[in-house]
């Protein structure tokens, strides 16, 4: 792959549209735009049209023929996207326009752009870091409104500013423990006890940045939600009643839901991924049986757990399944049918397996009585309650582990410095932890790394 070889990509999705958009991005974008468009007006000059204008035309094969016509945008290196000559081309909807075009710009000599290859253009041309081209991403993807606020902060730059900021306080602290180890006749030295304080200080800062990362991490992916209780408890009308549709199947017989079923809903500004699961219980057939493996499954994996109980039967041999299962799980403890008249004891009865649990929420999934409670189950269990408008969230996994090994370098800096030990060996930690920073933001990350992070990208971003 050349550093600037001229690519080119669909810019939209292809399909039936007003308008899609064929993208260049290279040497020789602006030449190869001229030698196939024709203006309306007879003067425009695309080779030496103004930066960021637009131009009617035709967009033609040889001998005349036309094969759209066209709003082409010229935009000139180095303010462009990928920071190289950019051409977008806007041609009429539909499948056929934009994949002629396509065509003919690739028979023209360019190459079709890999997934994310304008994007990482942008990087590796420094336009934007690391996080800001993960941010690209998380916007095209995001499953909510907060989902999406969060990728905006992070692409104008806020979570790269705020490592930078850190990894400035490191430069600082590494410059003036070099001076001291370099010149120590000339350059006062800190005392222990100020030395401390600035590594502890930097070290809170990094665990409030780690603080965010759950919610960060739900409003990007979804909170990944299981419904979970024995055979008719009512975990699919649940989902039917969450989603207002009729998504599930629902009967009066026990063993009616045997495959997985997921859906997306917001709930408070909340994405979740629902997942209604099979009835738990046990002795059942070969069938069935394959349901329940699954659901336990699920439930291994999910992030929190909607356990239901029934307030009909009261606590079952398979209520006590079920809350086996679901030992040491983020759950909120649901008391379905709560409209059909409950048995006393019962009640008593699951509160008392629940014992340091949370209360139990009644609900009736038939009648959607109950959903403002287990709504606010939910903030106060993914902590949004104590969010923010100006937060910065981290939202991936790739951040959380630099960040945890900023802060292991740290806290081992700080014992270095307690325990009165050289200073090559506090600056060999805080080099570490700096390092790690750059890892954020794309200085020091490994190819493979930003390999894998582009390959998320689809073609023509
Ligand atoms: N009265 C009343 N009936 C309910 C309520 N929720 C569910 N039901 C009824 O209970 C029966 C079972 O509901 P489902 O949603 O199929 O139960 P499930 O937990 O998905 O059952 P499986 O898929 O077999 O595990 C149906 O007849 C529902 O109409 C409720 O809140 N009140
Ligand atoms: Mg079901």
């Amino acid at each position: 792959m050349l550093e600037n070889d001229l690519i080119a990509a669909p810019g939209s999705a292809l399909g039936d549209a007003a308008v899609s958009m064929i993208r260049l991005s290279g040497d020789g974008a602006i030449q190869l735009a001229a030698s196939i468009f024709k203006p309306r007006t007879k003067k425009v000059d695309l080779l030496r049209v103004h930066s960021h204008t637009m131009h009617l035309g035709y967009i033609y094969e040889q001998h005349e023929r036309i094969v759209d016509e066209v709003l082409l945008c010229v935009m000139r290196a180095p303010k462009t996207y990928t920071r190289e000559d950019v051409v977008e081309i806007n041609c009429h909807g539909g499948v056929l326009c934009a994949r002629r075009v396509l065509d003919l710009v690739l028979k023209k000599g360019a190459r079709i752009a890999e997934p994310g290859e304008f994007t990482r253009r942008a990087f590796l041309h420094g336009r934007i870091d690391l996080t800001q081209a993960e941010a690209v991403l998380d916007l095209i993807r995001a499953r909510s409104d907060k989902g999406a606020d969060l990728a905006c902060r992070q692409l104008t730059g806020r979570l790269a500013a705020g490592i930078g900021r850190l990894k400035g306080d490191l430069k600082k602290m590494l410059i003036q423990i070099e001076a001291e180890i370099d010149f120590p006749e000339d350059v006062e030295a800190l005392s222990r006890e100020e030395r401390l304080a600035e590594i502890s200080s930097l070290g809170e800062r990094v665990a409030a940045l780690l603080k965010g990362i759950c919610l960060g991490r739900v409003y990007r992916e979804g909170l990944k939600t299981v419904l979970v209780g024995k055979p008719n408890v009512g975990k699919s009308t649940l989902l039917n009643m969450l989603l207002g549709e009729e998504r599930a199947l629902v009967t009066e017989i026990p063993g009616t839901t045997r495959d997985i079923i997921e859906e997306a809903v917001v709930i408070e500004g909340i994405p979740l991924r629902i997942v209604d699961t099979a009835g738990i219980r046990e002795s059942v057939g070969l069938v069935e049986s394959l349901g329940i493996d699954k659901a336990k499954k699920e439930i291994e994996e999910a992030d929190l757990a909607l356990a239901m109980f029934d307030a009909t039967t009261g606590i079952t041999d398979d209520d006590l399944l079920v809350l086996d299962l679901i030992k040491g799980k983020n759950a909120i403890f649901l008391l379905n049918k709560s409209d059909l008249q409950h048995k006393e004891v019962d009640l008593q009865n699951i509160e008392g397996c629940l014992h340091g649990r949370p209360r139990l929420i009644e609900i009736s999934a038939k009648l959607g009585s109950g959903r403002k409670e287990l709504a606010e189950a939910i903030l106060n269990i993914v902590g949004a309650g104590h969010l923010s408008g100006e937060s910065v969230l981290i939202t991936r996994r790739r951040h959380q582990a630099a960040l945890e090994k900023v802060k292991e370098n740290l806290d081992a800096a700080y014992l270095a410095v307690n325990v009165d030990l050289p200073l090559e060996f506090v600056a060999a930690d805080l080099w570490d932890a700096r390092s790690a920073l750059g890892e954020i933001t794309g200085e020091t990350a490994a190819e493979d790394v930003i390999g894998s992070i582009f390959s998320e990208f689809c073609v023509g971003k």
